[in-house]
């Protein structure tokens, strides 16, 4: 097997960063002590034929490791877990249990929050329609309804607990914290403070903070680089 290789965009705009996805490989390889290795590619390339071969949808992440070549963050957290075993449990059970929190994050919870980020966006770029309320005609308080109703049943089901499934931490939560991470700018959890406490506990694990860091120092490279680059342009 060879060292894990995460392809993802050397550069993106600052609204991005920390949240692009190819945190969540980079977070379970910190958990699981894995070394690996970035091929950085930009969005040109990312839209490409070869690109897609791989991802056919022309996203970031990618993950290979010489045996496994995959696409999908969840795919991709449950194969560095498989390769590590710090975050998936050896009894069937809690096994399943970790994995079902995987599909859980990306499938009852992205979704809704994804839904809201556009509708935020819009609303933001929509002139206000006059009513006072800064919210477009859109729907907007609707999905952010159904987000707020989403999150409180999550909540619910933590309910004491540290982690979802007690007191060890899997590549459930990882990708579950990593999900609710994209709402780091608003204010969706503001009264919902166990779920904001689940979220602060994640990201202030070594690991976590570790790849946090590395994505923004790469973006800080990366803006020092196309910098200097129009400056040799401009010369
Ligand atoms: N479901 C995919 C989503 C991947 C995704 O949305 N990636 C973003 C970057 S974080 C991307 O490539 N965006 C560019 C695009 O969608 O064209 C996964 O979890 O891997």
């Amino acid at each position: 097997m060879l060292k894990p290789l995460i392809t993802t965009y050397g550069w993106v705009p600052p609204f991005a960063r920390g949240i692009t996805r190819d945190l969540r490989a980079r977070w379970a390889c910190e958990e699981e002590g894995i070394p690996y290795e970035l091929r950085l590619i930009d969005w040109a390339y990312s839209k490409s034929p070869e690109h897609r071969r791989f991802q056919p949808f022309g996203q970031v992440p990618t993950y290979s490791d010489g045996e496994v070549e995959i696409f999908e963050t969840g795919a991709i957290a449950l194969r560095i877990a498989e390769l590590g075993g710090r975050l998936l449990p050896t009894d069937t059970a809690a096994r399943m249990q970790a994995i079902q929190w995987v599909v859980a994050s990306l499938n009852s919870l992205e979704p809704w929050i994804m839904r809201a980020a556009v509708e935020r966006a819009a609303a933001e770029a929509a002139p206000n329609d006059g009513r006072g309320d800064g919210m477009t005609a859109t729907g907007q308080t609707e999905v952010m309804k159904d987000l707020h109703n989403r999150l409180s049943d999550l909540e619910a089901a933590i309910g004491d607990k540290q982690w979802l499934d007690g007191d060890v931490f899997t590549v459930g939560d990882l990708m579950m914290v990593s999900v609710l991470g994209n709402l780091r700018n608003t204010d969706a959890l503001q009264d919902l403070p166990r779920l904001a406490a689940y979220v602060a506990r994640g990201e202030a694990r070594p690991a976590h903070v570790k790849a946090m860091a590395d994505q923004f120092k790469q973006y800080d490279e990366a803006d020092r680089a196309r910098a200097a680059a129009q400056n040799n342009g401009a010369a």
